[in-house]
């Protein structure tokens, strides 16, 4: 692997502009964090907005750049508006909120998008200014969730990674947004997905098979022309910093000044950023019951409540400050006295030493909030704690409560929960918190931020391997130069062609799948090509293939093989005598589970019955799916039937029918020096198994296959073809 070239929304370096001059200091928040112990120590570049307005730094632009190289770092550059709109009016007021399961708060600004789409481009020119063939990418967060598609299109077989750092939510809340296909294909277009837990990443696997109709295995999604890996990495910190910064001098003075205001009081602690996802509010109200029904507690604790200023701009977040402070001040006026405080509130960022220092010193950190990716600060406080025990309070509703299960797990809604925890940790013995903390931080330290981001890259470079196999088969530039030069060459041609899902996109109703007259006219003139013969392979019925194709001049296979059709003047021929009589037995069954499955119904053809389901609730349609070939079993044994499960569709046919078998005819009949078959699903696999070595045999679709090369998506097909037609004409 070349370098790691690390994109995302804020560089963690941010540039001011203070009296004329440029002062480059670290960013704040988890990432920026997080990861500035790794990036600086790998060969790596990170590229994100650099926090000054483009318009204020345009003078100065090749000294920032030169600046930030030193720093391994590479300015995309935005202006304010840019930001405002993209950052504040769509990321902010729209992907936030309804990630976070708060659909009343987000809206919906086709404007907004559209400066998404633009800035997701914007970073998409400077990664592929700097990128370089081996160089893998790692995209980070919901700011850029549009970029791994547009890398993939402009740049020669990228290794793209991204990470979501908030929660993917469920396919309820996450349908709800009007440009939902546009995301989910933005995030298809890279090899590895990865997500905190695994709600978020069953959340998405659903998402993509409701919305774009892909099916996933083993946590591979396959698209058209892609498979991205889906996976879980639970975010950890960089436990020795925290840990070494605990036992510093420093910090050993900073809890000495602290206690002069605690002294000796117990302290609870919660830090989050302004924002209504946090439950600050709910928090609050928790803690004033907790002091209503417990006054022994009056007096004999504190309650830091440290909340950093974010977004002040937004009304919202304006309102929710204003609400806090009200709280605040209500519930320090009730059961404060002269001397206490219940409640000892900052609203500022502080600096890191005071931060470990609250961290080490409180006894319970109240972490609930609403809704969180992971949740940093909870594992900071377990890292922090060097000297004495404490409790950790964590709503389940915050990624990091899947691992930190010795934690008291809350339900953020019940505040009777809440209170009750709190009074738990408050009496909890020394003993317990111990053993609890033991296990905590022993897991924490295992897997840092640095273990997270080496697994993260490892498992991406892993995809790279597999590529590599499929790679192998899918039908290349030589490949297809050799296949072109061989049909040129051929005197007596056979192309056997699949319909739905080869010739044409597959539709959720099979009467809607008319050919293109682009097909139409493709067919035609390969089919008048002297030397040429096509054959239309399909599991339709005759009338259908008859109404479309009748009148070209080429051979047709009807219903997989049971029927068929040497030319347009010919008559449909039946493979070998058989009956249709089984059918009245079996086509009760299949309507059961029709009537059982909304959007399923049965389809008839001469010598088969088809149970589809493609319209149907996916999962849904496995299950009964499943259910059926079961059932069909044991009532087919003695009925010279086989059951069939492909593509959304259970078939019952008989047997000895099936496509190769039939292609057959014509390969014995033509004596054909070049064969080639193309077609996508279960059944062209009979097909591809029964022609002679030497036949160019083409799945379309990256799934596993007895053909000899696969084509990666169906849109693939028609130019194809289009090439043979060129080679000859010219
Ligand atoms: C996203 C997701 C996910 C906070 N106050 C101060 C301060 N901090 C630092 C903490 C911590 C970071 O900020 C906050 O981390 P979080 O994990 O809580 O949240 P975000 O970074 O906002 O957001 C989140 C995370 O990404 C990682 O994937 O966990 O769910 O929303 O590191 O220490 N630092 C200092 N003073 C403060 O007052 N110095």
């Amino acid at each position: 692997m070349g370098r790691l070239l690390i994109v995302s929304n804020r560089l963690p370096v941010t540039i001011h502009r203070r009296r004329g001059r440029l002062q480059f200091e670290p960013s704040a928040g988890g990432l920026a964090t997080g990861l500035s112990s790794f990036y600086k120590t790998s060969d790596s570049l990170w590229l994100g907005w650099p926090g000054i307005d483009r318009k204020n730094s345009n003078a100065d632009r090749e000294e920032i750049t030169q600046r930030l190289l030193q720093d391994h770092c590479y300015p995309v550059f935005l202006s304010q508006r840019e930001v405002d709109e993209y950052y504040n009016k769509f990321c902010s007021a729209t992907i936030w909120p309804l990630f976070h399961y708060f659909p009343q708060y987000a809206t919906y600004s086709p404007s907004a998008w559209q400066a998404y789409e633009r800035a997701n481009r914007t970073f998409c020119d400077a990664v592929v200014d700097v990128w370089q063939q081996g160089d893998a990418i790692w995209v980070h967060d919901f700011h850029l969730m549009l970029l791994p598609r547009m890398l993939r299109e402009r740049l020669q077989d990228p290794l793209i990674g991204f990470f979501l750092h908030i929660p993917f939510p469920s396919l309820e809340i996450y349908r709800l947004l009007p440009w939902r296909t546009q995301i989910l294909e933005g995030l298809m277009g890279a090899d590895l997905v990865g997500f905190h837990t695994w709600d978020y990443a069953a959340h998405f696997l659903t998402s993509t098979r409701y919305l774009l109709g892909y099916d996933s295995s083993m946590g591979r999604i396959t698209g058209p022309d892609t498979i991205t890996k889906v996976d879980v990495f639970p975010m950890g910190i960089d436990y020795e910093r925290f840990a070494g910064t605990a036992s510093t001098r420093e910090v050993d003075r900073e809890i000495k000044k602290l206690e002069e205001s605690f002294q000796s009081r117990r302290v609870i602690l919660s830090v989050d950023r302004l924002d209504y996802t946090k439950g600050i509010l709910r928090r609050l109200e928790a803690f004033s019951t907790f002091l209503e029904e417990n006054p022994d507690y009056r007096e004999k604790l504190t309650y830091v409540v440290v909340v950093v200023p974010s977004r002040i701009g937004v009304a919202r977040y304006a309102l929710l400050k204003r609400q806090i402070d009200e709280m605040v001040g209500a519930i320090n006026g009730k059961y404060g006295s002269i001397g206490w405080a219940p409640i000892w509130y900052i609203y500022r960022a502080i600096p890191f030493p005071s931060l470990v220092a609250l961290y080490r010193r409180a006894d319970v950190a109240l972490i609930t909030p609403l809704r969180d990716g992971m949740n940093l600060v909870a594992k900071e406080y377990l890292a922090s704690k060097v000297d004495r025990p404490g409790v950790l309070i964590l709503s389940e509703t915050a990624g990091s409560a899947k691992e930190l299960s010795e934690a008291l797990i809350v339900n953020v809604n019940n505040t009777d929960d809440i209170v009750a925890a709190l009074k738990e940790a408050l009496q909890m013995s020394e003993a317990e918190q111990e053993e609890r903390l033991r296990i905590l931080q022993r897991r924490l330290r295992r897997y840092t931020v640095k273990r997270w981001a080496q697994d993260f890259i490892d498992t991406l470079e892993g995809t790279v391997k597999w590529r590599e196999e499929m790679g192998a088969h899918i039908l290349g530039a030589q490949a297809r130069r050799r296949m072109i030069k061989s049909y040129q060459q051929a005197q007596r041609r056979l192309l056997l062609l699949d319909y739905d899902g080869t010739l044409a996109p597959f539709s959720t109703r099979p009467s809607r799948a008319v050919p293109s007259q682009e097909v139409l006219d493709l067919l035609s003139r390969l089919a008048m090509e002297p030397g040429t013969s096509v054959v239309l392979v399909s599991g339709r019925d005759r009338k259908s293939l008859d109404g479309w194709f009748g009148n070209l001049p080429m051979g047709m296979i009807a219903e997989h093989g049971a029927w068929l059709k040497p030319g347009s003047e010919a008559e449909w021929e039946m493979i070998e005598p058989m009956t249709g009589e089984w059918k009245e037995e079996v086509r009760p069954i299949l309507e059961l589970y029709a009537d059982r499955t909304p959007g399923s119904f049965v389809e008839e053809k001469d010598f088969s019955l088809v149970w589809q389901y493609r319209r149907s609730e996916t999962p849904l349609g496995e299950l009964r799916a499943r259910d059926l070939v079961a059932h069909l079993q044991t009532l087919i044994a003695n009925l010279g039937l086989q059951v069939l499960e492909g593509s959304k569709v259970v078939e019952v046919k008989n047997s000895g029918v099936n496509k190769g078998r039939a292609a057959l005819r014509w390969v014995a009949t033509l004596e054909p020096d070049f064969i080639l078959a193309i077609g996508d699903d279960y059944t062209d696999e009979d097909l591809f198994r029964a022609l002679p070595g030497n036949t160019w045999s083409i799945k379309v679709g990256l799934g596993s296959t007895a053909a000899k090369y696969n084509l990666s998506s169906q849109g693939r097909v028609v130019p194809l073809l289009r090439d043979l037609l060129s080679a000859t004409e010219d």
